[in-house]
């Protein structure tokens, strides 16, 4: 790809229309909160642009590709939900040639988070849950958060995450849990 048109017909092939809907929604939300808080605007589009990139593959040919890699018994073992973040940012830095690694990084922990995120990481994470989009209890005290507070509007989005994955009896994957508690003992 060259221009911004023919990368994001790329993306636009890896999922269905509302997938795609999202995805430049979270671009949209991921520049202006990068512009608010003092990321780089270019960057975190591109992140958000490509951050669910392979949300919608069969999980064999993630699952393919995380073993390929390496990925930690952990990963592979536990959520499926959780392989289109670490399997996109290998797959654009191979099929698309990306290869920043603040964007890479963004993409890899765009669900979990991981302890000590970079802006660029918590800016795409948070732009993941208050896309014009999304519509889900909760989503306009992160967006109100989101106005003043980067911190607080991603420790309310991965504390509501962590709840809703209690109530239906699912994993807690480790590193979401880490990075609440990261980010709740740099508050105090
Ligand atoms: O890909 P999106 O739907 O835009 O959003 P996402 O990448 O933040 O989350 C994808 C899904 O992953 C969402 O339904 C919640 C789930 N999830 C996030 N953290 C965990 C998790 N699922 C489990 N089981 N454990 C987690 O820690
Ligand atoms: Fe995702
Ligand atoms: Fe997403």
């Amino acid at each position: 790809w060259n221009t911004r048109d023919e990368l994001l017909a790329k993306v636009r092939a890896q999922m269905h229309e509302k997938r795609y809907v999202h995805t430049l929604g979270v671009a949209a939300s991921a520049r202006e909160l990068a512009a608010r808080f003092g990321a780089d605007p270019e960057k975190a589009e591109l992140a958000g642009y490509l951050h669910d990139y392979c949300k919608c593959w069969p999980v064999d040919k993630m699952f393919e590709i995380l073993v390929r890699h390496d990925m930690p018994a952990e990963l592979l073992e536990g959520e499926k939900e959780l392989w289109h973040a670490f399997a996109g940012a290998i797959v654009v830095q191979s099929d698309l040639g990306i290869t920043n690694p603040e964007v890479l990084q963004a993409i890899r922990y765009h669900t979990t988070g991981r302890v000590g995120m970079t802006l660029l990481e918590k800016v795409v994470c948070v732009a993941d849950y208050i896309e014009p989009n999304r519509n889900f209890p909760g989503v306009e005290e992160i967006r109100r958060l989101a106005e003043t507070d980067l911190d607080a509007a991603l420790i309310l989005a991965l504390g509501g995450t962590m709840q809703f994955l209690i109530e239906k009896q699912k994993t807690v994957f480790p590193l979401t849990l880490l990075t609440y508690n990261d980010l709740i003992s740099l508050k105090k």
